[in-house]
């Protein structure tokens, strides 16, 4: 039951993540990257973030070719439907899933219970999103979000994305030093944006931070997001 209803939700999101992605493409002339960090600075303590921690977090950002790279080209556009969603759907991710469930059964138990969405539904979010955390992404997500919001072409979304994430660092809500995940920002296991984090994200355990990358509190988060949008 378990292996055939998560297969299923895998398949949908694949396909929702296709129809959601629809390529943009508009190349524009770029300021300098150390004159764009000057002006987020003021506009970071503008937004209400501490000038302490605009300057600690903001001190290493760098930009990044890499993430424009990636940017440009995203694996929904440059692999054909077919083999984009053989890649990501298999019997194969099911099992995993399977084997994820039975070591942390209490705790998804609970989720799946406290919040009325099931568990297949947050398996196979969670295989489609980072293969069940094994992917979590090595990116620097400040320097991400900076050269992506540096970048003209969504240069507005994703300097609000780095605008909240200082806000969270600020608050404490999220340690700064473990800001690594994809080249677009997303972070943990469900690979949230930190606008989708200040909105959904919860502290399940209740130790005065959220942690995206442990069971507990990414389970409880995703759940959280899925039963509010729904
Ligand atoms: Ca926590």
């Amino acid at each position: 039951m378990v292996f055939k209803k998560m297969l299923k939700f895998l398949l949908k999101i694949i396909i929702l993540k296709l129809l959601i992605f629809l390529p943009n493409y508009s190349l524009a002339e770029n300021q300098s990257f150390d004159l764009w960090l000057k002006e987020f600075k003021i506009r970071a303590v503008q937004y209400g973030v501490s000038n302490n921690v605009v300057e600690d977090v903001m001190s290493n950002a760098k930009f990044l070719p890499k993430v424009i790279e990636y940017d440009r080209y995203q694996p929904e556009f440059y692999e054909d439907t077919f083999t984009y969603i053989r890649k990501r759907s298999s019997n194969k991710k099911v099992k995993e899933g399977i084997r994820l469930y039975k070591k942390e059964k209490k705790i998804i138990d609970q989720v799946e219970q406290e919040f009325k969405v099931e568990k297949e539904l947050l398996l196979a979010l969670m295989g489609i999103e980072t293969n069940f955390g094994k992917y979590l992404g090595k990116m620097d997500i400040v320097s991400s979000l900076a050269t992506l919001s540096y970048d003209k072409r969504r240069s507005e979304f994703f300097t609000k994305e780095l605008l909240i994430l200082l806000n969270l660092v600020d608050k404490k809500i999220i340690n700064k030093n473990i800001l690594y995940g994809s080249w677009a920002g997303a972070f943990g296991n469900f690979q949230f944006m930190p606008r989708t984090i200040r909105n959904y994200a919860i502290d399940f355990n209740n130790n005065k931070t959220i942690e995206l990358k442990k069971t507990e509190d990414s389970f409880a988060s995703a759940a959280n997001y899925l039963k509010k949008i729904s």
